[in-house]
């Protein structure tokens, strides 16, 4: 049995170089890259987004702590993204306008990509033109759209109205903390996955 206590530790004091080490240490021991982000990253991550939500840890902080997570995801990454498989479909993802949260919705690319999709990243604080723009330009089978902030959640509805005035034919897929499925019946998405792996089968799922 893995200790994954260490790597939560690392994460939660954000030090960037020892989540490397540790990182570096389980995959050469062996460990599973995705026991690796959910039990030994996002644990910790986890640990912090109830200490940031109780006052007891602050901005600068959880932007170490995050940092040190992304580094201990750089490197397993490439264990798990097989380029090599043919696509199963284009998906575009983005962060709704107006939050700069990316660390679920790059997990989540990651997450696809490894499922054998081409995945485009759009980046933080996509206002909903650019979305279709970008829908125009790379043609995908499904736009995912993640926001962590209840103000910026209702720029979901506004994003998939515009696609549906623009008449252009994609799937909508949403997610987030706030996200549940019942809002995404509410404005009329396709689906929600409340994490990662789920989005996968989602994925798999809406493109038959
Ligand atoms: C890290 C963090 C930050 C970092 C972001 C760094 C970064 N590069 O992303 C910083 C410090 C910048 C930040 C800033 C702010 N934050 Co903040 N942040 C967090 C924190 C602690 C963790 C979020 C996180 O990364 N979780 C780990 C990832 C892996 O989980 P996740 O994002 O939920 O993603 C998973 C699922 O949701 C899902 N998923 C995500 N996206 C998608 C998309 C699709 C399509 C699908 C299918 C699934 C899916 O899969 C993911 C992987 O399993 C949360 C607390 C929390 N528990 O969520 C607060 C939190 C989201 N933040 C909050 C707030 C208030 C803010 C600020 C307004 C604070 C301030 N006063 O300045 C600003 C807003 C900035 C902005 N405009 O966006 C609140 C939001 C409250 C609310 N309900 O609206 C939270 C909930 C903290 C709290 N309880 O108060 N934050």
């Amino acid at each position: 049995m893995t200790n994954f206590e260490p790597l939560n530790q690392s994460v939660i004091s954000g030090r960037v170089d020892q989540v490397k080490e540790q990182t570096k240490a389980m995959v050469d021991a062996g460990v599973s890259p995705i026991e690796i982000i959910n039990q030994g990253l996002i644990a910790g991550m986890n640990v912090v987004g109830v200490r940031f939500k109780n006052g007891d840890m602050f901005v600068p902080e959880v932007l170490m702590c995050a940092r040190s997570m992304a580094a201990g995801i750089e490197i397993v990454k490439p264990l798990i993204a097989d380029t090599d498989m043919p696509s199963k479909g284009k998906v575009l993802i983005g962060t709704v306008k107006g939050d700069l949260h990316d660390i679920g919705k790059n997990l989540v690319g990651m997450m696809m990509e490894s499922g054998g999709f081409n995945v485009i990243n759009l980046g933080v604080d996509i206002p909903p033109e650019k979305f279709v723009a970008a829908i125009k330009e790379h043609k995908p089978d499904i736009v995912a759209m993640s926001a962590l902030l209840t103000t910026t959640m209702l720029q979901m509805k506004d994003t998939i109205e515009l696609i549906k005035e623009e008449g252009l034919n994609v799937k909508y897929i949403i997610g987030g903390a706030p996200i549940s499925q019942e809002f995404a019946d509410e404005i009329g998405a396709d689906g929600y996955a409340p994490d990662a792996a789920s989005s996968v089968d989602l994925c798999l799922k809406l493109i038959g």
